[in-house]
């Protein structure tokens, strides 16, 4: 499989001079381009087991239903998605903050660009039915910026079926614990958004299914003030 990219490392925070090799080694050999057009593209290992466990575990007691956008300036609890979310403190989290800093280096995008990081967890039933992950037009003046990318980890395996499917594609997949599934909602950023990639998150019918979003934005991500 050709590579996809040469540098991974560009964050101060990596010690790039050092890891540059190996790093770079794991992330060309783990590339698969899984859909061609629209791009869909799984990386092999992209976190750790350790990464994997402690993301779940820092989780666990953190979980709120999760919520989707609603109109120009809305978020709640909808029945189209009905798992449960934690949002990760990247500024509490070394580790977090690193695998941040990873899915950027992938786009070569500033650190700024990352958004918030969400771990997911769906119960047997459970799910997130199709959507886009970019704002609809009507949107950006209240979020300010367009989300380009997705980075979807999967973060167990001990669940069945569960796969994240995209519906106009007739295409679904599951990658293994660690595998990271990226796809460009909106390459280049606001108006580009490409609406072959209707997705969903498809129920687990056995066990707990647990992920990972990392979106990445067109320019640098202003969090909301908390009321
Ligand atoms: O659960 C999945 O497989 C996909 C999740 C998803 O689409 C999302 O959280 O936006």
């Amino acid at each position: 499989m050709k590579p996809f990219i040469k540098e991974t490392c560009r964050s101060e925070k990596f010690d790039c001079k050092k890891k540059e090799e190996s790093y770079t080694q794991v992330f060309e050999e783990s590339y698969t381009q899984v859909f061609e057009d629209p791009s869909i593209v799984l990386i092999k290992n992209f976190l750790s087991d350790e990464e994997c466990n402690k993301l779940i575990e820092i989780s666990k007691n953190n979980l709120k239903p999760s919520m989707i956008c609603i109109g120009k300036d809305k978020v709640a609890v909808h029945p189209t998605r009905t798992s449960k979310t934690s949002v990760i403190d990247i500024g509490k989290y070394e580790f977090a903050d690193q695998i941040g800093r990873r899915a950027c280096d992938v786009l070569k995008v500033d650190y700024s660009y990352l958004e918030t990081i969400q771990v997911v967890c769906y119960e047997i039933g459970q799910l997130f039915k199709p959507h886009y992950d970019y704002f609809p037009k009507e949107r950006i003046e209240f979020e300010k910026s367009q989300r380009t990318d997705t980075f979807f980890i999967y973060l167990n395996e001990d669940f069945t079926d569960g796969e994240t499917e995209f519906k106009k594609l007739d295409f679904k997949i599951r990658g293994n614990k660690g595998d990271a599934l990226w796809w460009r909602n909106a390459p280049g950023g606001l108006g580009n958004e490409d609406d072959r990639l209707l997705h969903a998150g498809l129920p687990p019918s056995y066990g707990q299914k647990w992920g990972c979003n990392i979106l990445i934005r067109d320019q640098a991500y202003i969090p909301k003030k908390k009321h």
